[in-house]
């Protein structure tokens, strides 16, 4: 009897602190533990990224004489300032040039790869800018990615705790501080790619190219023929979705198209082996990712060794059968 008031005791306790948890904290009780606005310390954030960029992820990128490190307190201070103070959906683009200007990088010859839809496939087939070289691969985008940030005039001057406009770009908020922010460094990635670049679109889409995204807008029109010999598309599709968009599609043509209208020559791959098999790691289940098992050259998949041995089931249970026993025959 006593251990069950005891226990009553503490459920009611339990029971007392989650409401007033919940009370106290409106996040918590909408299910919510990351806050509505920016990115809580993004100046931190930002500094430390910058740094770690520099340093350990892609050090060797600031060893040449003309190479020197970027000066992250500068890049920070730039990337604040250009939001910093003004209207939340009317940043200029033109607020981001020093930023841009200080953390700029060179883009690797033949490395650069423009995507749509696909980026968690595309961030995984980079290997942070050793395979190919996104955006995020470089300082201005690995700064950038993932994180929030929304302009207010009003101290603090970058809206915390409440919500805000995010990065799509709408009629009745056209320049957010995100969508300036991606507008200006995919137009800076596309003018400064080189060689043979890439392009991973998803063809699980019925669209896998579509004009308005930020590759038709902001970084094909950027892309320099006397530059970039050549654009290779890659259409890869999720593993077990229905493929809606080929080399063969529309606006795969009319991809193609833009691209020979600037003097860029294209090819294009439907589900490329690489980034295909890739995906496969995600989803070992679906029928097109199940393994090969490869003996001597030949190759057999799962369907080939279990149909192997449904057929030897069969034999054993006839033989059991004394169907060929040559001596029981005889004996009749
Ligand atoms: O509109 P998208 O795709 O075509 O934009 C992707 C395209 C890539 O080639 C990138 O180089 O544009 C560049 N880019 C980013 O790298 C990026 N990271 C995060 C553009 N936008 C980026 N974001 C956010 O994703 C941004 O907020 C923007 O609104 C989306 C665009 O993604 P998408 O529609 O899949």
């Amino acid at each position: 009897m006593k251990i069950w008031t005891q226990n009553l005791y503490v459920l009611m306790h339990a029971v007392f602190l989650i409401i007033l948890t919940c009370t106290l904290h409106p996040q918590v009780a909408r299910g919510q533990c990351v806050p509505p606005g920016s990115t809580p310390g993004l100046r931190d954030l930002v500094l430390g990224r910058c740094t770690e960029y520099q340093a350990i992820v892609h050090p060797t990128h600031f060893c040449g004489n003309d190479q020197q490190r970027n000066n992250c307190t500068e890049i920070t201070d730039n990337f604040l300032t250009a939001f910093s103070h003004q209207p939340a959906c009317n940043v200029t683009f033109s607020r981001y040039d020093n930023f841009i200007r200080a953390a700029h990088t060179d883009v690797t010859r033949n490395k650069a790869m423009f995507w749509s839809d696909v980026y968690g496939v595309v961030q995984q087939y980079t290997k942070l800018g050793q395979r190919a070289m996104a955006l995020e691969d470089t300082l201005i985008g690995y700064i950038g990615n993932g994180l929030r940030f929304c302009a207010q005039e009003s101290p603090p001057g970058i809206a915390y705790n409440q919500e805000c406009p995010g990065s799509d770009q709408t009629d009745t908020c056209p320049y957010n501080a995100e969508f300036s922010f991606w507008a200006m460094a995919s137009s800076n990635f596309a003018s400064n790619a080189s060689g043979d670049v890439y392009l991973m679109l998803n063809a699980s889409q019925a669209k896998a190219f579509y004009n308005t995204s930020f590759f038709g807008v902001w970084e094909l029109p950027n892309l320099n023929s006397s530059k970039v010999t050549k654009a290779n598309v890659l259409l890869v599709h999720i593993p077990g979705q229905t493929v809606r968009s080929k080399c063969s599609s529309e606006n795969i043509a009319l991809l193609q198209r833009r691209l020979r209208e600037r003097n860029i020559d294209s090819s294009c791959e439907d589900s490329p082996r690489g980034p295909q098999a890739m995906l496969c790691v995600d989803y070992p289940n679906e029928k097109e990712c199940q393994v090969k098992v490869s003996t001597n050259g030949a190759s057999i998949n799962n369907d080939a060794i279990t149909g192997f041995y449904i057929c030897l089931t069969v034999i054993s249970f006839i033989r059991n059968l004394n169907v060929f026993d040559c001596d029981a025959s005889l004996s009749v």
